[in-house]
């Protein structure tokens, strides 16, 4: 049985969501180098934070496309933030292998319908570190939709899982120290039931986030701890939380179990 841990690197953090089509490359460069020295078996993901979430505001691809030409480039923007992290781990001699979202998965009405996810079994079995990350993907109703990094890392996990990978847990990268209460502290732990009543401190997604934010990312998460995976959100901005947390050691986050 392979051991793996489901690692997503946040738009928040590999991008400068105020700046469109910035990447914070110096944080990538350190994050990856994280991932190294932890030597961990990894499936890794990242999200596309000012370059496919500034071009799907502007041309649609939640609930199909506005035109032709503004889904072209909506695919080709988040296949540009995945090139410059691709550029960065192999550069940090890391096998990682990038997988194209809307190459390996259909859906219906924003549901994943099908997908070919054996390729990133067999490349996870080989030793390589699989790379996927938020795309548009296709839709067989809605002619498009947008999976976040986040979404299709855990579906990749529910796959791996079933065929006898353990999952130690998920990490999820980002640039506070987990979920903030209102007071600004941070929440150690949420779980199913206290869900319902943290729900009202959470922020709603800021506009330029087509995927739904931190909302989202705990609802899809609270989704694995059915199947016994936990999710840690930490702080990627802080240098060696990530290393901390691949190798287990106390961390500034919450933990969604
Ligand atoms: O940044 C969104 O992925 P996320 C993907 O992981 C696009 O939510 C194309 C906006």
């Amino acid at each position: 049985m392979k051991n793996i841990v489901l690692v997503k690197l946040g738009g928040s953090v590999i991008t400068d969501k105020s700046k469109a089509y910035f990447a914070n490359v110096d944080i990538i460069k350190r994050l990856a180098k994280e991932l190294r020295i932890s030597k961990k078996s990894i499936i890794l993901a990242h999200g596309s934070g000012s370059f496919g979430h500034t071009s799907a505001v502007k041309y649609g691809g939640k609930k199909g496309y506005k035109s032709k030409e503004g889904i072209a480039k909506v695919a080709r923007d988040a296949m540009e933030i995945n090139r410059i992290v691709m550029d960065i781990l192999v550069k940090e001699k890391i096998p990682a292998i990038s997988f194209r979202p809307m190459s390996m998965i259909l859906a219906k009405s924003g549901q994943m319908e099908e997908n070919f996810f054996q390729a990133v079994e067999l490349a996870a079995n080989q030793g390589l570190i699989p790379v996927v990350y938020g795309d548009v993907i296709w839709d067989k109703k809605w002619k498009s939709t947008i999976y976040s990094g986040e979404t299709i890392l855990n579906r990749i996990g529910i796959y791996l899982k079933n065929k006898g990978f353990k999952i130690d847990k998920i990490i999820q990268v980002g640039e506070t120290n987990g979920v903030y209460d209102d007071k600004g502290n941070t929440i150690p732990r949420i779980t199913k039931n206290s869900w319902q009543n943290l729900r009202k401190y959470v922020y709603k997604p800021r506009v330029k986030d087509v995927t739904g934010g931190m909302q989202h990312k705990i609802e899809d998460a609270l989704k694995m701890t059915e199947i016994g995976v936990n999710t840690l959100l930490i702080n990627g901005k802080v240098k060696n939380e990530l290393l901390n947390a691949l190798l287990n050691k106390k961390v500034k986050g919450t933990v969604i179990k």
